[in-house]
């Protein structure tokens, strides 16, 4: 189902993980205020588009679960940002609209497996993103956030 949702705070840190062990820097976000929200939706990857408050907006592509392989006991939220930024965004405001599902969040046998799968979500993503379906919510007021 074609799902549209809004969802915003600011950029908190995650495990650490993200870019120095994967090479995938996630930019988490404060799930404070989700906790519905999170509880209601299915863990998973999804795609949209990211407004940051003094960047612009950028294609994303996130996980929202308990990231198996790392055995988590929290469920997260965490937007990749498809875009080489030069320094970090920490406490930075971040929203997203989240417009499509790409596949349930799942376990791998090796780390490599792992980072070829989100790879290949990044792709899906990406071109998905280009598609008039979903490149219109790129105009979507909330992306653009006034400081
Ligand atoms: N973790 C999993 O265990 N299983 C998954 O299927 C999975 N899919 C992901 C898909 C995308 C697009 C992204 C960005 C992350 C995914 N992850 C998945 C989460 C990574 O394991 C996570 O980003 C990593 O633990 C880094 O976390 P940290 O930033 O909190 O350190």
């Amino acid at each position: 189902p074609l799902e549209l949702w809004h969802i915003g705070g600011p950029v908190v840190k995650g495990f650490g993980r993200g870019s120095k062990v994967l090479g995938i820097p996630t930019a988490n976000l404060s799930t404070e205020g989700y906790s519905t929200l999170l509880s209601e939706h299915p863990s998973g990857v999804y795609f949209g588009w990211a407004g940051l408050s003094t960047r612009g907006v950028f294609k994303m592509v996130m996980s929202i679960g308990w990231n198996p392989y790392f055995d988590n006991t929290e469920k997260t939220i965490e937007p990749w940002l498809l875009h080489d930024f030069d320094e970090d965004f920490y406490g930075e405001e971040l929203h997203l609209v989240i417009v499509g599902y790409i596949r349930a969040e799942a376990n791998f046998p090796t780390l490599e497996s792992l980072i070829a799968k989100i790879h290949e979500d990044r792709k899906i993503a990406e071109t998905a993103l280009d598609l008039p379906l979903y490149s219109k919510y790129r105009d979507d007021p909330y992306l653009r956030i006034s400081v």
